[in-house]
């Protein structure tokens, strides 16, 4: 079953310069515009800022899985859920840089290394910096997703020529509480406060069809686009739903709805690179086609995203061509 659509309001919101803050109300009006007059302002901005046929392709990969002492409620990867994922100690720096030439031969310009835990410890440090070195010196753009990092941690990584950290807000403050108990909110802000002080670009935007509603998924993309300045990357998952988890008998969010989030993070951070991310596997091709028309212009790339699955390369190569895109590292 699917969630009802979004009501339909029919007077515009207006257009804002970019450096003025965006109020929840504007951000819902933005989500509550009929879909193709959403569609048109979201290509618009695209395309003062981008190639609107240029996409990013990313490759994902779970340099340490499962058994992660956070509670979030969608995530396989936390202890107090039973899903069936292994847990697994941290790879070889050599596993890491085997993946990376695979993603890269493959045609992957950017290599994200994610870890399940609540934040490194010094000891992991150390392996991280090596990975990141090593992935960097292979000619590839690098992030990494390692949960909480305190200062020492992020010049750690600033200084190694990581150039992404991912960590997301993943959803409204209002609705977080539904949805984790062991960190809070603010905590995420601080770590992406100390990522931004190192010098990194941020990676950072959330998950929606996990039973939020309209005003906390505007929320969402309001914490996301006042952020002064807002990330370089916005990645928007649709929630995997996975056996095990709190959360895997959430209803499905309405496509439409799904795009509509694609579009009106492209008109609140018109220069972030939008990124259509979890969920794919699930989702037609006419959709993602949307995704791009709504000005999504990155993808995760390969046949697995941390522990679920992702499109096929040939499912994702064939969609890009058929659709008259190319991927950004063909460009540059
Ligand atoms: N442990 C680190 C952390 O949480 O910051 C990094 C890895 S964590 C898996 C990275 C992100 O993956 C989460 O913040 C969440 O947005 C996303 N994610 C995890 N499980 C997901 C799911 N089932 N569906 C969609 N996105 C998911
Ligand atoms: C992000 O926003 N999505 C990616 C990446 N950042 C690390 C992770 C999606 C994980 C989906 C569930 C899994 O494969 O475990
Ligand atoms: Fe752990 Fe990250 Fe999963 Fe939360 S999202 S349980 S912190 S791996």
């Amino acid at each position: 079953m699917q969630t009802q659509a979004v009501k339909i309001y029919r007077q515009a919101p207006e257009v804002k310069t970019e450096d003025q803050r965006w109020s929840v109300a504007e951000i819902e009006n933005l989500f509550r515009l009929p879909f193709a007059d959403l569609l048109f302002r979201a290509q618009q901005k695209h395309r003062e800022h981008f190639d609107p046929n240029e996409v990013q392709l990313s490759t994902l990969l779970s340099i340490k899985t499962g058994g992660c002492s956070e509670d979030c409620g969608y995530c396989p990867q936390s202890a107090y859920h039973s899903t069936g994922v292994e847990n697994k100690k941290m790879l070889d720096v050599s596993e890491v840089v085997k993946a990376a030439k695979v993603a890269q031969q493959a045609g992957a310009d950017r290599f994200c290394m994610g870890a399940a835990w609540r934040e490194p410890s010094a000891e992991d440090m150390v392996t991280v910096v090596e990975m990141v070195k090593a992935v960097r010196g292979l000619g590839m753009e690098t992030c990494a997703t390692l949960g909480m990092l305190n200062d020492a941690q992020t010049k750690q990584l600033s200084d190694a020529g990581l150039d992404y950290y991912n960590h997301n807000l993943d959803t409204s403050p209002e609705f977080y509480g539904d949805i984790i108990s062991t960190r809070d909110y603010q905590d995420r802000l601080d770590t992406l406060e100390r990522v931004r002080n190192a010098g990194m670009h941020i990676c950072s935007g959330g998950i929606v069809g996990m039973g939020e509603n309209l005003t906390q998924r505007a929320e969402l993309i309001a914490q996301l686009a006042n952020m002064d300045p807002y990330p370089e990357s916005v990645p928007i998952n649709n929630l995997v739903k996975v056996e095990g988890t709190p959360l895997a008998e959430t209803e499905d969010l309405d496509p439409f709805d799904f795009v509509r989030t694609i579009a009106v993070a492209r008109v609140t951070m018109p220069k972030a690179r939008v990124r259509l991310s979890a969920g794919r596997q699930q989702m037609s091709d006419a959709i993602q086609a949307l995704c791009f028309l709504a000005g999504a212009n990155s993808i995760f790339y390969g046949e697995q995203l941390l522990t679920t699955g992702n499109p096929e390369v040939e499912r994702d190569r064939a969609l890009i061509d058929k659709l008259g895109m190319y991927p950004f590292s063909d460009k540059h």
